[in-house]
């Protein structure tokens, strides 16, 4: 792609025309994005994450991540027009400028290489990882159980052939370790915003276990503002609340051990739709998707600006 006015944003893409398209919107916007390298996949490819910021050093910051699930494309396709969004609203819109002068947004689009790699070339509906281990015959660890807090608990698998083994140990997955090193040597993440799909949710803490956690009353008014704000876009409706009481008991996911590494405002999105499609979301939701997710991931942006801590 020379030039991401030719990209095509109500598309699916693979990791090679993604990582492209990372490289040209560097390029084009380089005053306010750069790209990170914060490791490697187990099969060696680049993990990158998009850095917005206007300047100051090691600001407050806001995590985003997308795609630890390879087979979950919309939210691949979200982050890249959000990131895109992010760009086109900064000096215009007053939030994401006001959000952007003092914070900065890290954006993980693909944050399961291997796994995206394989929904293109071998499997559309491969979940896990990628990795291999002597003596285990089959293959992948779900990223989204791979995760210190609530490690090995109820809703993850033992068995390496489980869709939600959760792997030998926490942080066993380089892809998992990349980016708790990278938020933990940060030190300075206020939010963080796992996305996933489908089920069109918008959830807090925690999943591995039914206790309120100790600012459930904020998150709960936050997701219900955000989930209006998302709604007036389109008239999509989200159902929102803890994960464990409003989609099952899940552990070792990504939101819990960023709630507790102190990260207190962490939500995971499920995207579009309930199922009709599943994972594979027409393309031409993919705009609209991107659209009203946007509104509520500002909400919240806005909501952490204005709560610092
Ligand atoms: O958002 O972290 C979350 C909740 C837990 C997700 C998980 O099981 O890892 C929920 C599922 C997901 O997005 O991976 C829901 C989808 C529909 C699925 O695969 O069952
Ligand atoms: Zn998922």
């Amino acid at each position: 792609e020379r030039s991401t006015s030719s990209f095509s944003y109500s598309s699916y893409h693979t990791l090679e025309e993604i990582y492209t398209w990372i490289d040209t919107f560097v390029t084009e916007h380089s005053d306010v994005v750069s790209k990170l390298q914060i490791g490697h996949s187990f099969e060696n490819r680049s993990i990158l994450v998009l850095k917005f910021s206007t300047g100051g050093s090691r600001r407050p910051a806001i995590w985003i991540d997308s795609g630890i699930h390879s087979r979950e494309w919309i939210t691949h396709a979200t982050s890249v027009w959000i990131a895109k969004k992010i760009v086109s609203e900064y000096s215009k819109d007053r939030i994401v400028t006001d959000v952007l002068n003092a914070m900065d947004i890290f954006l993980e689009i693909v944050s399961n290489p291997d796994g995206f790699a394989y929904t293109h070339s071998m499997n559309r509906l491969w979940r896990k990882n990628k990795s291999t281990r002597p003596g285990i015959f089959c293959i992948g660890v779900d990223l989204n159980r791979n995760w210190k807090s609530g490690f090995g608990g109820n809703g993850s698998n033992n068995n390496p052939c489980s869709e939600t083994y959760h792997g030998p140990s926490p942080q066993s997955e380089p892809e998992v370790a990349a980016v708790v090193d990278f938020i933990m040597s940060h030190g300075n993440v206020k939010a963080l915003i796992s996305i996933h799909s489908y089920s069109q949710m918008l959830m807090y803490p925690y999943g591995h276990s039914l206790e309120p956690v100790s600012n459930q009353e904020e998150l709960y008014h936050l997701a219900k503002d955000a989930v209006q704000a998302l709604y007036e876009v389109h008239g999509i409706e989200y159902i929102y609340g803890s994960i464990s009481t409003t989609l099952y008991v899940a552990s070792g996911i990504t939101v819990d051990w960023a709630y507790d590494s102190g990260i207190k405002y962490s939500f995971s999105f499920e995207l579009r739709d309930t199922g009709r499609y599943g994972f594979l979301l027409p393309a031409t939701q993919i705009i609209p998707t991107a659209q009203e997710t946007w509104m509520a991931i500002r909400t919240i942006m806005e909501h952490t600006l204005h709560h610092p801590y």
